[in-house]
């Protein structure tokens, strides 16, 4: 594990002027208040439960909870805003009634945002890097909120799951392209007001690209990591692990996942989505406890 990119800003700036520490690492729990979730579908859909499941995660070293309304699975039907909006603020609100985990809003509709952020979201997880609302990077930059920007091809109706494409969606250089677009979209959202310690860049695993470009993606993560921002990386039991592992259930991917997100967090990556917090962290802690024994030997 030598040649650790070193990320290069140690904090998120969140919402109120909040921050979250990414050093060593921010787990983000992800909790997912919807009946189709391509792995956790219909297991949050009571806010109570949801919510206790969250601090759970909490408990477990999760420093950011990632509400969600709408499946981006491949295939899945888009929802429309008055629906996302009942099934996140009741779990938005009953996290905030117990606790002060920083939460973001997974989201690319403005309204759904703003419903979240009035409920006290700290942030907005939008996998659409402001392209799919002209008013989610205003609304973040009025709010002061943070903001992940991550790629994607194409809407989730015109996606496939990474194993399923029919031919490879087209890039010249996968890890090139993705880091440009991220840059430009991180440029846009200045333009828009939003401060740069809020931005977070995401190279979307998962979302348009094949088995193989998800992992050079993810070998390559360093040069995304290199753009000078913090890094979110969203692996956990996505397609692509499940090709390699040849686990088709993405229940029974979680140890796939922290093999996948210990090596993001080895290229300087900071924020680890995971749906398993507690293995996650204990494979982190491993991964460090390596490192720091490597150290103390060249001392
Ligand atoms: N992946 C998913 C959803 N949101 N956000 C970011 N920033 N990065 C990701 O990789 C990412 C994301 C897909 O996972 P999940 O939320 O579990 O599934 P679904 O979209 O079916 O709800």
């Amino acid at each position: 594990m030598s040649g650790v990119a070193r990320a290069t800003a140690s904090a998120w700036l969140l919402a109120g002027g909040r921050t979250l520490c990414l050093e060593p690492w921010a787990i983000m729990g992800v909790l997912n208040a919807t009946p189709d979730s391509f792995s956790d579908g219909g297991v949050h859909l009571d806010p109570l439960r949801a919510a206790e499941a969250g601090l759970a995660m909490v408990e477990e070293g999760a420093a950011i909870l990632d509400v969600g309304g709408e499946s981006t699975r491949p295939g899945a039907a888009r929802v429309p805003v008055e629906e996302q909006i009942r099934r996140v603020v009741p779990v938005i609100r009953a996290i905030r009634r117990a606790s002060r985990v920083p939460i973001s809003v997974d989201t690319t509709l403005s309204a759904v945002a703003r419903a979240a952020l009035d409920e006290g979201a700290d942030a907005v997880n939008d996998v659409a890097a402001g392209a799919e609302d002209p008013a989610l990077l205003p609304l973040v930059a009025s709010r002061g909120a943070g903001i992940v920007l991550m790629h994607r091809l194409a809407p989730p109706p015109e996606d496939a799951y990474s194993d399923r494409h029919a031919r490879p969606p087209a890039y010249g250089d996968v890890a090139r392209e993705v880091a440009a677009w991220l840059l430009e979209r991180a440029a846009l959202a200045e333009g828009a007001g939003v401060e740069p310690p809020s931005i977070v860049l995401d190279p979307g695993l998962g979302f348009g690209k094949d088995v193989r470009q998800n992992f050079e993606l993810l070998a390559r993560v360093g040069e995304v990591v290199a753009l000078g921002r913090p890094v979110l990386v969203g692996a956990s039991r996505k397609s692509f692990l499940g090709a390699a592992a040849a686990e088709p259930d993405p229940t029974r991917r979680d140890v796939a996942s922290v093999v996948a997100a210990v090596a993001a967090w080895s290229a300087g990556a900071r924020i680890l989505r995971t749906h398993e917090v507690r293995g996650l962290r204990q494979g982190l802690a491993v991964a460090a406890a390596i490192l720091a024994a490597g150290r103390l030997e060249d001392a």
